[in-house]
């Protein structure tokens, strides 16, 4: 329990972040929980693989890729204790093959969508999303990124280094140059934490920005989202829970001592109605938002039963 009590608080506290990379953690996680525990009876296993699951998933509530990750490497059908931990095992491994391949798979499909000389504006720091662009560029288009700072995390500095590590050229700006700099933008390619049923886009705050100014300058607007991204929840209407971190992130608190009448907030995330959506990309090709609902019944294999 150990290990998995570290991996939660390293998610917590963002050390391990994005919703690709928590899914993997998560379900690595819960592999080697699973792989380690010793009990007297499978009733025991049973209680500790959902305590388990419930911790790592109580962790950060936005990122719907954290839960599904959890509920499909934690599946087992065996009642016998050595059979199931080996279900979970494979189960896992399967989990994390698959998100792996889902990121190349995902940087071949959408680069096919980008042109020579492309101006794309990304915002915070999306392993997905980067699958594209690297993709395209190392496929030889001539292309150059504009990054938003993603304040308060600045997530858009890790976002920098990566597009400069593969040679790209990449301008940063604050957050409230977007709409100022739409005009020499080709496309926005942005993650995505959550995809709702009704095709509803949540990512880091700032996102429904650039999709309104994408949209006001008629720019295309893309976003790049494994499967595993895709809540089932939302089928029966289940909202997605907006995370509100911690306010020292934005300020320090020494600064509003004297404030009495302010209050400060923090949501790391927004919605993008499906309006301001061109298209999905995914690991099972490029979707229309519309389709979301199809991705969660086919590939995710939920029932409304299980929700
Ligand atoms: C990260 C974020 C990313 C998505 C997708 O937020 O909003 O755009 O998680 O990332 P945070 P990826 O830094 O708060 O985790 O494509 O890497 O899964």
């Amino acid at each position: 329990m150990q290990k998995l009590q570290e991996t939660a608080e390293k998610i917590r506290t963002m050390e391990i972040r994005g919703a690709g990379r928590i899914a993997k953690a998560a379900a690595e996680s819960i592999r080697d929980y699973a792989a380690g525990l010793e009990v007297a009876s499978m009733e025991e296993f049973n209680t500790c693989i959902r305590d388990a699951s419930s911790f790592l998933i109580s962790t950060r509530p936005t990122a719907v890729s954290l839960p599904n990750a959890v509920k499909l490497a934690s599946r087992y059908s065996s009642g016998n204790v050595e059979e199931a931990r080996k279900e979970i095992i494979e189960n896992a491994n399967l989990f994390i093959e698959r998100a792996d391949k889902a990121l190349g798979i995902i940087g071949k499909i959408g680069s096919r969508r980008i042109q020579d000389g492309d101006v794309i504006m990304t915002h915070c720091n999306s392993h997905a999303a980067l699958s594209i662009i690297t993709t395209a560029f190392v496929s030889g288009k001539d292309i150059s990124v504009i990054a938003t700072e993603s304040r308060p995390r600045c997530q858009g500095l890790l976002t920098i280094r990566h597009l400069n590590n593969f040679g790209i050229p990449t301008t940063l700006i604050v957050d409230s140059a977007v709409r100022y700099y739409m005009k020499e933008v080709d496309k926005v390619i942005v993650g995505a934490d959550a995809i709702a049923a009704n095709g509803a886009l949540v990512n880091k705050i700032g996102t429904s920005q650039l999709a309104l100014a994408a949209h006001e300058a008629r720019k295309s607007f893309m976003v790049a989202a494994e499967t595993f991204k895709f809540s089932p929840n939302t089928i029966v209407g289940n909202p997605i829970e907006i995370e509100e971190r911690n306010t020292e992130e934005v300020v320090d608190p020494s600064l509003l001592a004297d404030l009495s009448h302010v209050q400060v907030k923090n949501p790391a995330f927004d919605f993008t109605p499906a309006k301001y959506i061109d298209m999905i990309v995914t690991d099972i090709g490029i979707i229309s938002p519309a389709m979301a609902y199809t991705v969660i019944k086919e590939q995710l294999g939920w029932e409304l039963e299980d929700i």
